[in-house]
């Protein structure tokens, strides 16, 4: 294994850990911005290390279409491109083939998709997106290539974007080999279907991993479904390596997958809410363009340690989204990453004190607004 993963405290299913990297440590639970463009939007990457970010995700689809994959090879790859020395994971690319893209097909061998950028057609292999990610970004956590089937499927559909998934699972292993510096996930499909979950892993851990993602989730079947389905899913997955569950999500999410032995996250919620003016609090979430704002002098939330979250009222924040202000889409982006940093952090600390369940108690309490 390139990067040993030392879990040092569980509480129930709930697990906090290190994940060891050559670019430096990786604490689980972890919350990942999404760096989709080479950028977490809005934001510095000093500003995204202040907050306590271990790691970013980057996106091969993204990344291939522009700047192009050989060019940011020449340019030294990612991290020096974007001035990030901590790890980065990135996506493999057909989720956002399948989100983003014209008109795409899936065949045995390949994706084939046009760019939502010039319409250029493309293809994306599993051989190809492992070459991309570890070869031309550098990536520290490569993806396998997957199909993530639409919710609601049939099980035979599901069935089939899963073996198609475990199909390329293996190819992707085999043109990623054994490397000493970069890891490489495989992702488990099957939809909500517990047999098919099942069976996924089996076929996951025959190939071997450093890590496994529970994919095809937050594709619409909403909390409580996804809940059900983390009830089983994580327990599949080896104890002994990282769980990541991808594109998840909103902070209660975070605590129930957490609560159901997840150990990584991702998702754009923090930024894109942040620049439409929504701010994440442990009060839930707060619309700072709301009228009851305008003379509001209180900071976002004091004590979580960021510039955005306490030295501007929510009065001044209300104005510059109001005012479509391009710092009022900063100040809010930087205040809901670290917001989410606050978040794992706690649950860290929670887990470590044997404290998860009535942390998680207190926070649907406090968060949950009925
Ligand atoms: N597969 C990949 N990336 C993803 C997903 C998936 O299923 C999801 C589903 N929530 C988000 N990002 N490769």
């Amino acid at each position: 294994m390139p990067f040993p993963f030392d879990i040092k405290a569980t509480d129930g299913r709930a697990r906090t850990g290190v994940l060891k990297t050559a670019r430096g440590d990786i604490r689980t639970p972890a919350f990942m911005p999404v760096g989709t463009a080479a950028t977490v939007k809005a934001m510095t990457v000093d500003q995204v290390k202040q907050t306590g970010a271990d790691i970013l995700l980057g996106n091969t689809y993204h990344l291939m279409l522009r700047p192009g994959p050989e060019r940011m090879e020449r340019l030294g790859g990612l991290h020096k491109f974007m001035h990030w020395d901590k790890p980065i994971l990135t996506d493999s690319g057909g989720f956002q083939v399948m989100s983003l893209s014209g008109i795409s097909k899936l065949t045995e061998e390949a994706v084939t998709f046009s760019s939502h950028i010039d319409g250029s057609k493309h293809v994306l292999t599993p051989e190809r997106s492992i070459q991309i990610q570890a070869d031309r970004l550098g990536s520290d956590i490569v993806m396998q290539l997957d199909e993530c089937v639409a919710w609601p499927a049939e099980e035979k559909r599901a069935r089939q974007g899963m073996e198609l998934s475990a199909r390329w699972a293996v190819r992707s292993k085999n043109a990623f080999g054994t490397r000493d510096t970069q890891a490489l996930f495989g992702i488990q499909q099957g939809s909500t279907y517990e047999n098919l979950r099942k069976e996924s892993s089996e076929r996951l851990q025959e190939i071997g991993f450093d890590g496994y993602a529970l994919g095809g989730l937050a594709v619409g079947e909403g909390h409580e479904a996804m809940c059900e389905v983390l009830d089983f899913a994580p327990e599949f997955l080896p104890k002994d390596r990282p769980r990541y569950l991808m594109g998840v999500g909103k902070p209660i999410d975070l605590v129930e997958a957490v609560y159901r032995g997840v150990d990584m996250f991702d998702c754009v919620l923090p930024t894109r809410a942040g620049r439409h003016g929504q701010a994440w609090t442990w009060d839930g979430p707060v619309n700072i363009k709301n009228a009851r704002f305008a003379e509001d002098e209180s900071a976002l939330d004091p004590m979580v340690p960021c510039p955005a979250s306490q030295d501007y009222s929510r009065a001044y924040l209300h104005h510059l989204i109001r005012a479509d202000e391009i710092l009022g889409k900063i100040l809010l982006s930087w205040h809901n990453i670290a917001f989410f940093q606050a978040l794992t952090a706690a649950m860290r600390d929670a887990i470590e004190k044997g404290e998860f369940e009535q942390f998680r108690k207190d926070f649907r309490a406090r968060h949950i607004k009925t």
